[in-house]
């Protein structure tokens, strides 16, 4: 049994986030690239990716391998608002493409235990509010959100994105003020930090965000950002 599959890692799923989306065109190139750890979002009226691809009209597919925990008939949850498709194992395990509230939906496969699996995942978000969880239930296991060390990624992709692996670190990097939203910290939300020029330094997901700026961000602004 090997921890992870050629090439990749455990820890989360490749990201991929798209904006101004309109029905019936494809989505194009993403606007952000990264690395979710769990897909355990809840982002009310805001927008995913901190905030990169607006409040709606927004969407985001993940990818990765998924290691079987257990043998047997594995069912997996989808809670939405609007549309997922999910595939696990090249199979289409939930397929409920449409707007909706926030609304759980259930599908399975047969699973054996320590194997990979391929998983896939996109979503879409029209308007109004917006969320995306995904949940498992192995044979012997409670109902719970998928984890970071069942998920995988692929490490080359992640790089050709320019995603803060884990452990990586920026340090005392010149940077635009930006919203204090953006660098919420508590939920370990994804970060993107940019240059005075707008140009992207790196996206990740924040562990460890050391700034104080009081009331008025600096610029060139200091920090030190530790990604998960
Ligand atoms: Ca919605």
């Amino acid at each position: 049994m090997s921890n992870a599959p050629q090439g990749f890692q455990a820890g989360g799923l490749n990201a991929y986030y798209f904006k101004d989306l309109s029905p019936n065109q494809s989505w194009g190139n993403a606007a952000v690239q990264t690395l979710d750890r769990q897909i355990n979002f809840d982002w009310g009226y805001g927008g995913a990716a901190s905030g990169a691809v607006g409040n709606d009209n927004f969407g985001a597919s993940w990818k990765g391998k998924i290691k079987a925990i257990a043998t047997g008939w594995t069912n997996f949850f989808t809670t939405v608002d609007d549309g997922v498709h999910l595939k696990v194992g090249g199979q289409s395990v939930i397929n409920q493409w449409y707007d909706q509230a926030a609304t759980e939906h259930q599908g399975g496969i047969w699973m054996q235990a320590d194997q990979f699996y391929d998983i896939e995942m996109a979503y879409y978000e029209h308007g109004g509010s917006a969320s995306m969880k995904l949940a498992w239930q192995a044979p012997g296991s409670t109902k719970q959100i998928v984890s970071a060390n069942d998920l995988f990624y692929d490490i080359g992709a992640a790089n050709a994105a320019g995603v803060k692996l884990p452990n990586s670190t920026i340090t005392s990097a010149p940077v635009k003020p930006l919203a204090l939203s953006s660098f919420d910290a508590r939920f370990g939300f994804v970060t993107s930090v940019q240059d005075a020029n707008s140009n992207s330094l790196a996206v990740g997901v924040a562990k460890t965000i050391d700034f104080d700026f009081g009331s008025a961000a600096p610029s060139p602004m200091p920090l030190l950002i530790t990604f998960v």
